[in-house]
């Protein structure tokens, strides 16, 4: 039998999505970048727009931080803030890509002085993610190498191996260790942590809390991201998401804008998994489009994704499997998939209190005027 409506509104009310930092400031391609009025100034101005974004969705709860893009000097004021928002924070995300000295790789690069240096930061992440309340350290490693005989493949494995142990060995009982992968870039010809297996290997020698992250557009041209969802799930190994919608390569477009049925087979994986869902986060870079407005558009894709997967008949799905009939799974899948769960959806949103349609309310609210003239008007920031 397929679920009831209530049943599914139900579960779409505890869903929680945790939208990024990251997303709300400026960002742009490698060749330019257009700044847009009201761009938040400081991290306190992030999570005032991540607010906003769950005032309206219901489901956007948390938020993920990036450090040092979002330090500060005072923690407990930071703490403060995100409570009094009524939010409260996701995973936190080292950084460990930008600095000068991680150019020849960080965890695995060939100085120990270095190695030293990129450890003492995800520590120093370890402390902030505790006075924040965070349960999560998140780990996107951009090392790798440009040219073949630029340093042993496998020294610099060891190297990731017990770096990571050490900060393992550092992580309080209630943070748990992502560990996401990315098939290319900033390096070009090798890099570290490429796909799902390295990551899941590199999980299983370093303790049972640390899972794999799935980000959406770490993978090449046709991978088959759901069966990757349902074996890690399988393994007990998938720590969560980075949702993004790509074309190309690591694109970071709108969740659900250019293969919204990914997304959906991704959902009837999670949904067939026994146990709460894993950490749902959101990772995108808007450059042209409006970015809370993305941000809205993101979390509503989501919803939908996820209502459509709670209607897929599963009783039936699992009988056609078994009687070994080729297209009746398929259509069972197609018959969820092509329904309109919009109405469901919006009865959700209004019983958590936030708008049934969240783009066009945000259009109305006069948020984005308010704060592109608050924010534009050169004050100093007091606080
Ligand atoms: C990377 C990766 C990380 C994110 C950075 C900004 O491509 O997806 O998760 O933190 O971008
Ligand atoms: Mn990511
Ligand atoms: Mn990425």
């Amino acid at each position: 039998m397929p679920r009831s409506h209530p049943d599914v509104v139900a579960r779409l009310r505890e869903l929680v999505i945790e939208t990024p930092s990251w997303g709300y400031g400026d960002s742009g391609t490698r060749f330019g970048t257009f700044p847009q009025p009201g761009r938040p100034r400081d991290v306190f101005e992030r999570v005032d727009d991540a607010a906003e974004v769950h005032r309206l969705t219901g489901t956007a709860g948390a938020v993920a931080l990036h450090f040092p893009w979002d330090a500060v000097d005072d923690y407990t004021q930071l703490r403060e803030h995100i409570g009094h928002n009524g939010l409260r924070v996701g995973a936190v995300n080292p950084n460990l890509f930008q600095d000068p000295d991680f150019k020849l790789g960080s965890l695995t690069n060939p100085d120990a002085d270095v190695r030293r240096k990129a450890i003492d930061h995800m520590l120093e992440c370890v402390d902030i993610a505790q006075e924040l309340g965070s349960t999560a350290q998140s780990l996107w490693l951009a090392d790798g190498t440009n040219y073949p005989g630029q340093d042993d493949l496998r020294e610099r494995r060891r190297r990731l191996l017990e770096g990571l142990a050490r900060v393992y060995t550092a992580l309080p009982e209630e943070q748990e260790l992502l560990v996401e992968y990315k098939f290319f870039e900033p390096a070009f010809y090798a890099t570290d942590l490429p796909d799902w297996g390295t990551s899941v290997l590199t999980c299983q020698r370093v303790g049972e809390r640390a899972r794999v992250l799935v980000d959406l557009g770490h993978h090449a041209q046709g991978t088959n991201v759901e069966q990757i969802v349902a074996f890690l799930a399988d393994e007990g190994r998938l720590g969560g998401f980075h949702f993004n919608n790509r074309k190309y390569a690591d694109d970071d477009l709108i969740v659900g804008s250019v293969n919204p049925f990914e997304l959906f087979l991704i959902f009837c994986e999670l949904v067939s998994s026994p146990g709460p869902l894993p950490r749902l986060t959101i990772d995108q870079s808007h450059n042209i489009e409006a970015k809370l407005e993305a941000m809205v558009l993101s979390v509503v894709n989501l919803q939908e994704a996820y209502a459509k997967a709670l209607l897929v008949d599963r009783d039936a799905l699992r009988a056609a499997q078994h009687a070994g009939d080729v297209l009746l799974g398929h259509e069972i899948l197609l018959d969820a998939y092509r329904g309109d769960v919009r109405p469901i959806c919006a009865q959700a949103r209004a019983e958590l209190g936030a708008a049934e349609d969240p783009v066009t309310e945000l259009r109305h609210s006069g948020y984005t005027e308010r704060i592109a003239a608050q924010r534009e008007s050169h004050q100093e920031i007091t606080r």
